[in-house]
């Protein structure tokens, strides 16, 4: 019986330090998207009154980033956590500033290195180290428990120089502070790049001070006739320093000559007249067979086009052959380009269905000398591969597999947002409330489930600048609608990103992203529960 019970009790003590060693373990903590290499050490680093950050380095955006961490630890822990140069129990070693992402984060029992060649690596040690913590940590609220995590050493960097997402600010306009939560957001994930689509048939979204109109008319209004709304320069010099401050480059999107009744609707002098945009399927077609011929341009008498809000796409165009349009262009790319510090700008480029091939092609062109004059590089959804591209433009591949191969075979680079994978406004599936399904039904798995660089016939790694996953926002009103549909298949997208092929797995995935629904969760996210993954 003694021995029995002895025995009892060593199983007991055996099958605690299991269950220990698992929970301890740095590879079960659930860190999105997966690190490169985690290699897990025996015991922890617990977060006490006497924790402290060190900056060793210099530098505005280093401090930034202490006090980003402090300001979490604090915000969950209660701790001080006191910021200095002093020795400290978690240091940022900032080793030179190269501008490199990838990063070490060395874990012991007595000490945190997060050591970069860059600061972008640096932030990105950070959120790996959060993620570490139980979940507990991302609540806004203190709780009382033991702020752990386990030993080991990550050594990590991107697969993909371009990890982005767009909003779509047009269709249904978002405030600066709905964009600065979506930006947090994205951070978490190591995401790089927003894309803003800031004009659109329905809205165009940002001041532009040497045509006022087309924020004052073309920004009064959005999908379902709601009031619309605009950015200020200010707004958008507010939110492109967010972004920079969480490494995240604003690219900033007008898009032409498609895609444009809100300009039309704002100067009747730049409209050629043949913009019927009533929204029903007949007058749009009706357009489209004006468009193709039957419009004599010296007979047109130009005047504003209505302010449209419905969600057909393809009816509108600008007039490629008058030079007040470029005049407009120019003006346009000038002021935008001049408050963003990012290297692009974003010309659009889709579904001109009504704008003549040939108009097509020479409008892209010169758009794309207009562009490079003001100093930023295209890019533009995959059409204008259609046109010659300069070098080093980049076509985003959304629809047309053809098109990302003509963009290889003029060496330029290539975006990757297929419709089917990384479109966030696709259903879930036939039932889910909001969203649409022209490409696909994505669920989670779907979503997590493909390889850019094996995507496409002919378009390997090399010829790929990134990956992206828009947010059209057609069915999109609320916050709550917006992250339904955005979380959590960002995460899968974050991870196809950044992530080393050989080491993603679905089933890792489906672990891991349960974890990540618990920080969702403790700040009220709303994101979908997928029947694939046990929550
Ligand atoms: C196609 S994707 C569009 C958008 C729509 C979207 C809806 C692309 C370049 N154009 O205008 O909002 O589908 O999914």
């Amino acid at each position: 019986m003694k021995k029995f019970k002895l025995a009892f009790a060593i199983s007991i003590v055996l099958l605690a330090t299991a269950c220990q060693n698992q929970k301890e373990s740095l590879d079960a903590v659930g860190i999105m998207p997966l690190p490169a290499s985690v290699i897990p050490a025996s015991g922890s680093f617990q977060v006490n009154e006497s924790t402290s950050i060190q900056i060793s380095g210099s530098g505005e955006e280093l401090s930034f980033i202490a006090d980003y961490l402090a300001q979490k630890l604090r915000n969950a822990t209660g701790f001080a956590i006191p910021v200095s140069g002093d020795a400290g129990s978690i240091v940022l070693d900032l080793k030179s500033n190269s501008g490199d992402e990838s990063y070490e984060l060395e874990i012991g029992e007595e000490k945190i290195v997060i050591s970069s060649n860059g600061v972008s690596g640096i932030f990105y040690g950070v959120q790996t180290l959060l993620q570490a913590f139980p979940a507990e940590l991302f609540s806004p609220n203190p709780s009382n428990q033991t702020w752990e995590v386990p030993a080991g050493k990550i050594v990590d960097k991107p697969k993909y120089a371009y990890r982005g997402s767009m909003l779509d600010v047009s269709r249904h306009f978002m405030g600066v502070e709905e964009v600065k939560h979506y930006i947090d957001l994205m951070a978490e994930l190591k995401l790089n790049y927003l894309h803003l689509h800031l004009t659109d048939d329905q809205g165009w979204r940002i001041e532009i001070k040497s045509w006022p109109k087309l924020t004052e008319i073309g920004g009064s209004t959005q999908v379902g006739g709601g009031e619309g709304g605009y950015y200020t320069q200010e707004d958008y010099v507010d939110i492109v320093k967010y972004a920079s401050q969480r490494f995240i480059t604003i690219v900033p999107e007008v898009d032409m000559p498609g895609h444009t009744n809100a300009i039309l609707a704002s100067y009747g002098e730049l409209n050629s007249g043949i913009n019927l945009p009533d929204g029903d399927t007949e007058t749009v077609t009706k357009s489209v067979e004006k468009a193709e011929g039957e419009l004599k341009k010296s007979n047109i008498i130009r005047e504003p086009a209505e302010l449209y809000t419905g969600i057909e796409v393809g009816f509108s165009t600008l007039d490629t052959d008058l030079e007040l349009t470029y005049q407009l262009i120019d003006d346009v790319v000038r002021e935008l380009s001049a408050i963003t510090p990012g290297p692009y700008f974003h010309i659009g480029g889709d579904e001109s269905h009504v704008t003549k091939k040939d108009d097509y092609i020479y409008f892209i062109e010169r758009v794309q000398e207009i562009v490079k004059s003001h100093g930023k590089i295209s890019i533009g959804w995959d059409e204008i591969a259609t046109t010659t591209l300069l070098p080093g433009n980049v076509a985003q591949f959304w629809a047309m597999a053809d098109n990302a191969k003509l963009a290889q075979e003029q060496g330029n680079q290539v975006l990757m947002s297929p419709a089917k994978k990384a479109y966030l406004d696709m259903q879930y599936d036939s039932t889910t409330r909001i969203g649409l399904h022209w490409a696909a039904y994505i669920e989670l798995d779907s979503a997590y489930l493909w390889d850019p660089a094996n995507y496409t016939d002919g378009i390997t790694k090399k010829d790929i600048l990134g990956v992206e996953a828009p947010l059209w926002t057609e069915t999109v009103v609320t916050r709550d609608d917006l992250e339904y549909l955005v979380f959590p298949r960002l995460a899968a997208i974050a991870e196809v990103a950044w992530t080393p092929t050989e080491k993603r797995n679905w089933e890792s995935f489906k672990k891991r992203i349960a974890i990540q629904g618990k920080r969702w969760e403790l700040r009220d996210i709303n994101f979908y529960k997928s029947p694939k993954v046990d929550w």
